[in-house]
């Protein structure tokens, strides 16, 4: 028998991505959900500002989707598909490929956005060598950029913190510079004006390394982990150009644009360029059980399968590839998202969620404020010396007074499950006003 010998020891518990020692002093704990509330271990109702991590999009605890996980988990547990298979992983992926944009025929199964990526890293090195090209191998990613946290995802990833502890990473990565500019395009409502020419930064990359080494590109269409950076008029369009021209891949890390956050089922379709690889994971199952989608196009799918038929065409996988219960809780995701019209809500509600969010214009410290379909940001001035500490503060009180929102850097992002109703907009916005004109 399992005997809990420590109720409530919150020791054993090694935190991922969270200050230990400081949240064990004063926990934020949640015991249960549904559609747009947490309730805490102290009963209290807490509106989830962030679906979860970027990931409950159709909002928590949905009907449909926790009856296909009780079912599939008493019907059919696990069956690996490894030169095996069964049929829930082949309904899943022909159902994600119904949604996915145009050109995109196939999809390899993961179990995480971290795992999606790697995934794509290596689809894009094989791919080339199995074209003839193996000298291209050199993986780019842009300054600020965030594709989890394995060895290729850290490595193309842009953010200091999440590198600098852990050595040299992947060889013969390089990165873009990133399209932040506050000078330019503070305040701006939705894509800002400024910066498209900040593409042809690939083409420094390219004069550098030349084209013939170069594999990848790998971008988030909106980077949103580092604070909801998006991109400038015309940036993608003129990237994906680039890669073109160049017989580059180009790598639309989705994680968390895919399944509808920025109004349409995936932000390149949102954006109007055609990567050669989508990422995705979170939305997904809507967060419930961990599962990752690669989507490709049948260019890079078919590249694979020119050799005896009887070989194996990619080496790599994983052993909860196509996991039954998470195909079974991706299917009764979609159910939910096509049933509500999620994957397209995000649009209707932008306008309001627009013009409410730019409304902390003016609040102290204030300094941006970003939007993009059912996406937020806001930005505020670091305490001199003290870097993050202005919007942790605001973080904890936030959650205080009954709202989750989310804490990068100096910025708070929100990301609202696509269910969220106009006066819960209303509710999420007002709240977080208060707080910023009381949290000194
Ligand atoms: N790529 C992108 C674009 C992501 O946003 C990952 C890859 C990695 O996914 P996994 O499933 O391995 O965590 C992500 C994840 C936040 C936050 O609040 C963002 C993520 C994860 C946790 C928190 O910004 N993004």
């Amino acid at each position: 028998m399992n005997v809990q010998t420590k109720p409530n020891d919150l020791a054993a518990f090694w935190m991922p991505y969270s200050a230990n020692r400081q949240f064990k002093k004063a926990p934020r704990l949640f015991v249960a959900a549904e559609r747009m509330h947490y309730t805490t271990d102290d009963g209290r109702k807490v509106l989830d500002g962030t679906s979860g991590l970027w990931c409950v999009n159709a909002g928590h605890c949905r009907p449909k989707i926790v009856e296909a996980i009780q079912k599939q988990a008493a019907t059919l547990d696990f069956a690996g598909t490894f030169q095996m298979g069964h049929t829930r992983a082949f309904e899943c992926a022909s159902r994600l490929i119904n949604i996915a944009p145009p050109g995109f025929d196939h999809v390899f199964f993961t179990n995480s956005g971290s795992e999606s990526v790697e995934t794509a890293l290596k689809m894009a090195l094989a791919y080339h060598r199995a074209k003839g090209n193996a000298s291209k191998v050199r993986l780019i990613g842009r300054e600020r950029g965030y594709h989890g946290v394995n060895f290729g995802g850290t490595a193309v990833g842009g953010i200091l913190n999440n590198r600098k502890a852990f050595g040299t990473l992947v060889a013969g990565v390089d990165h873009l510079r990133h399209t932040h500019d506050l000078a330019r395009n503070a305040f701006t409502k939705g894509i800002p004006e400024h910066g498209a020419e900040l593409a042809d930064d690939l083409e420094r990359l390219v004069a550098l390394h030349d084209a013939s080494t170069i594999a990848a590109v790998i971008v988030e269409p909106v980077a949103c982990s580092t604070g909801v950076l998006i991109p400038p008029k015309g940036y993608l369009q003129r990237l994906a150009a680039i890669c073109a021209k160049h017989d580059i891949l180009l790598i639309a890390d989705e994680v968390i644009t895919a399944f509808g956050r920025l109004g349409m089922p995936f932000g390149s379709e949102y954006f109007g360029i055609t990567p050669d690889i989508i990422t995705t994971a979170k939305g997904v199952t809507n967060g419930t059980i961990p599962m990752g989608a690669v989507f490709v196009s049948s260019k890079i799918h078919d590249a694979f399968m020119t050799g005896p038929e009887w070989m194996i065409d990619l080496f790599h996988g994983y052993t909860y590839s196509g996991h039954p219960i998470a195909c079974a809780a991706s299917i009764g995701t979609l159910d939910t998202y096509a049933e509500e019209g999620l994957l397209t809500r995000a649009a209707e509600l932008a306008p309001y969620w627009e013009e409410r969010l730019h409304a902390l214009k003016g609040l102290p410290h204030v300094i941006d404020i970003r939007n993009i379909g059912l996406v937020g940001a806001i930005e505020f001035d670091p305490v001199p010396g003290e870097p993050t500490k202005r919007a942790y503060d605001r973080f904890v009180k936030a959650f205080e007074a009954g709202i989750l929102v989310r804490q990068t850097g100096d910025i708070i992002a929100l990301s609202p499950p696509l269910v969220i109703s106009k006066s819960e907009i209303d509710h999420l916005l007002d709240t977080l006003t208060t707080v910023l004109k009381t949290t000194h």
